[in-house]
């Protein structure tokens, strides 16, 4: 039986632990180069068995917020050296997480203000956040996207492989997380609310699965498929993600990756930040079976989970072996030490909402380490 504060070997990564760091937007780089404040953010958790970068963009193209980081520009990748430097300097992993927003996006984000892109011109019910003129932050609806070109699609594919291969080599990341989850551009082409394409791209679940695999393939191509892992959201309706029957889908999706090699398979169970057993479609999702047909299919990654975990259900969930590894989100906002805040028992200090999304030291680097 293992524990969550026993080591485990992750594709080409040894973690000390099984308690991993979530994704976690912050809008805190303005344009898109982390700052100082994010050097420290990060190292002040270095802790974690693996930290996962917040979501950042492999283009403009594949940007949809304000002042989130991006992995396309040298000046980002430079920014993002001295974050991954301070993070082994201070005993951590981390890898980033590669995010292309598809239509959730807005023109003013966009190179030459122009739409931004999705599988099918269907605008998302779905708001984004920008920053005004005059520097205060406001929501604003997602702007009516383009149908990308048939021709299209390899171009973005290369810049998955780019930004992976500039992460890895140039900024220093121990790996790279693909983000296809929460309805964005991966997760746009997956489920059928989003993507009504008739060509290779859409219809039947292999063609909407395509593009997931071509990138899953770039990518590990570029730094090696032990350093890379994937994010999935089989049921959340996060960001107007639809599909009325996930179950397929999603256990189509694992049983694909697991010939790839990668190095975990992260899962959000359930609606991203809220309920644990939302349900999409007729039937609750069986994660059991979905977990079982990437086995089944030969899968040997590490199966991470994640949404609204806290100690006993973590403990739990890798005691059973139900899980290898569990990835926390707001407890991690606002503990630095969780590892040690779970291990010994300790309090936890509360996340403060209001301060997730961008400002400055307040609610980032001022949570206190326990005594
Ligand atoms: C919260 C706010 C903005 C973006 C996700 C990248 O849901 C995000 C995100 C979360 O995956």
């Amino acid at each position: 039986m293992s524990t969550l504060f026993d080591p485990m070997t992750v594709g080409d990564l040894d973690l000390p632990n099984r308690v991993v760091m979530a994704p976690l937007t912050r809008n805190r780089s303005p344009n898109a180069v982390p700052t100082d404040l994010v050097v420290e953010y990060y190292s002040q958790r270095a802790s974690a068995g693996l930290l996962i970068t917040e979501a950042t963009a492999i283009s403009h193209q594949g940007q949809g917020y304000a002042d989130v980081p991006g992995l396309y520009g040298e000046d980002q990748l430079a920014a993002w050296k001295r974050v991954t430097d301070a993070v082994h300097e201070a005993g951590g992993r981390i890898v980033t997480q590669m995010w292309h927003v598809g239509r959730i996006s807005h023109t003013s984000l966009q190179p030459d203000g122009g739409k931004p892109v999705a599988p099918s011109a269907i605008q998302a019910k779905s708001k984004t956040y920008l920053i005004n003129g005059d520097g205060t932050g406001s929501f604003a609806e997602t702007s009516e996207p383009r149908a990308l070109e048939l021709g299209e699609i390899p171009g973005i594919v290369d810049d998955y492989r780019r930004a992976a291969k500039a992460a890895v080599e140039q900024a220093g990341f121990d790996g790279v997380e693909i983000h296809a989850a929460n309805g964005y551009l991966i997760d746009q082409f997956l489920r059928s609310g989003s993507n009504h394409r008739d060509d290779a791209y859409g219809g039947p679940i292999p063609n909407r699965a395509r593009l997931l695999f071509e990138v899953v393939d770039a990518v590990a191509e570029a730094v090696g498929s032990g350093r890379v892992g994937i994010r999935l959201s089989p049921v959340t309706p996060a960001n107007d993600a639809s599909d009325p029957d996930p179950q397929p889908l999603f256990d189509y999706v694992v049983r694909g990756l697991a010939s790839r090699g990668l190095a975990y398979i992260h899962t959000i169970e359930g609606a991203t930040g809220g309920q644990r057993d939302y349900q999409q479609g007729n039937e609750p999702f069986d994660y059991a079976a979905y977990k079982a047909a990437y086995r089944d299919a030969g899968g040997e990654g590490a199966w991470m989970v994640n949404n609204g975990y806290d100690g006993p259900l973590a403990k739990s969930a890798v005691q059973s072996g139900r899980a290898d590894l569990v990835a926390f989100g707001k407890l991690f906002i606002a503990n630095p030490d969780l590892v040690a805040r779970l291990r010994d028992g300790l309090p936890l200090n509360e996340p403060d909402k209001a301060t997730f999304y961008g400002g400055g030291v307040k609610g980032y680097t001022d949570y206190p380490f326990a005594a």
